[in-house]
């Protein structure tokens, strides 16, 4: 699909947006090790010090051949966000194929049991500390601890335009459902599944509304071969009138899945933003529900297949944004996030998933195609394929 040699990116370059980062590197095993102490640090609220880890990481994660001990001292130390401590790390790593740090972190209890507290949907670093902090250790302890209670869809979806629920409700509701539901949500999505999901889901809405289109975004277009969402972006093919019936469609829609017991559940929908525990830097004005949906029973009915839960997030794009947004779901969060620094710094420009503005003028920009999105801000072309940073 794309030949590396032929794109002008450097695998030394300060922003990740600037650089081929392949799903998998060559340097997968010393990734994983440093990705243990980057969750730890994360996972304490060290967000500085997790993001120097993260930053670390993704320059590994593109450079293009192993890290041996000839190259070590070397082209490696020349890398950006190697410090002194990293490249430390490193060597240890090259001489012992482990670094102590992370097996620390590991074997630690607190670790293990804050790691799996934020397995669960809707629990962040910041409530995992306060459980642990409250005497919990276990799954089972946040089971008796939010009870099994009953858990219906989203309010919103039932109570009409009444107000909206407070960030901690839903949050506590996103958490109750997500741990009833965690066997099914621990299953990843293998790539099949993912696209039958999308074509279920926009023959659903053709029958709402025509001329509707989508992309299927997230790790899925990154080259995933297993996800553990379905991300979804949508809008209409009329480029004139596509914004009007764009509008107030998501929860309409999501309204007619939920009756058609297509989504069982409605974590969040939003106008505005999704609460800082479920999305973090995804501070965008699209509409978007955040769901649990379940595939239709097979047509033929012949092989029963088990239906599992999964989280399908819907986000809906008017026709002049759909590329902002398919760029800003694609991902990957490291790639997100320094695209968004590199429009600022070096381009004066804002880049959000609802649109391009630039700073100084506010004038807003509509690129009209994914490659557009790239050259307004100054980027040579990545290819999802290449933007896991
Ligand atoms: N995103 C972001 N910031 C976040 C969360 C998401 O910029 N805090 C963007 C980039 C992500 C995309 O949205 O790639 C989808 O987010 P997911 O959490 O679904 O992550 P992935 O799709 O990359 O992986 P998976 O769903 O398999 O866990
Ligand atoms: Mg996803």
């Amino acid at each position: 699909e794309y030949d590396v040699s032929k794109l002008s990116l450097s695998h030394t370059a300060r922003y990740s947006c600037c650089r081929a980062s392949p799903l998998i590197c060559p340097n997968q095993g010393l990734v994983a090790e440093l990705d243990v102490i980057r969750r730890s640090r994360s996972l304490e609220g060290e967000e500085r010090s997790a993001l120097s880890y993260q930053r670390a990481i993704a320059v590994i994660k593109a450079f293009p051949k192993p890290i041996t001990a000839k190259n070590l001292h070397g082209e490696v130390s020349k890398l950006p966000y190697l410090g002194q401590k990293l490249m430390s790390m490193i060597e240890e790593y090259v001489e012992d194929g482990q670094i102590t740090e992370s097996a620390k972190n590991r074997d630690s209890p607190r670790f293990q049991a804050l790691s799996a507290f934020t397995t669960i949907y809707g629990i962040g670093p910041h409530t995992a500390r306060k459980l642990h902090a409250e005497g919990m250790r276990t799954i089972h302890d946040l089971e008796y601890h939010f009870g099994e209670k009953e858990t219906s869809a989203g309010s919103e979806l039932s109570s009409g335009d009444g107000h909206a629920e407070d960030e901690e409700k839903i949050l506590e509701r996103s958490i109750q459902v997500s741990l009833t539901l965690r066997d099914d949500f621990k299953e990843k999505i293998l790539r099949d599944e993912v696209e039958e999901m999308n074509s279920v889901v926009m023959r659903e809405l053709d029958a709402l509304l025509t001329g509707c289109t989508s992309t299927i975004v997230g790790g899925y277009r990154r080259g995933k071969p297993q996800s553990n969402d379905v991300d979804i972006v949508i809008t209409h093919t009329d480029a004139k009138g596509g914004a009007a019936k764009i509008k107030g469609l998501c929860k309409k829609f999501v309204r007619r899945l939920y009756e058609r017991g297509l989504v069982t559940h409605v974590m969040h929908l939003s106008s505005f933003r999704a609460p800082n525990a479920l999305r973090t830097t995804q501070w965008d004005s699209l509409e978007k529900a955040l769901t649990v949906f379940i595939l239709p029973p097979s047509p033929d009915g012949c092989q029963p297949r088990r239906r599992i839960h999964r989280r399908l997030d819907l986000i809906f794009a008017a026709p002049e944004v759909y590329w902002t947004a398919i760029v800003g779901w694609t991902g990957s969060t490291m790639f997100e996030r320094d695209l968004r620094l590199w429009a600022k710094e070096r381009r004066g420009l804002k880049f959000d998933s609802a649109g391009i503005t630039r700073r100084h003028d506010s004038k807003a920009f509509f690129p009209k195609n994914e490659r557009e999105v790239f050259k307004l801000l100054g980027l040579d072309w990545v290819p999802p394929l290449l933007r896991n940073a």
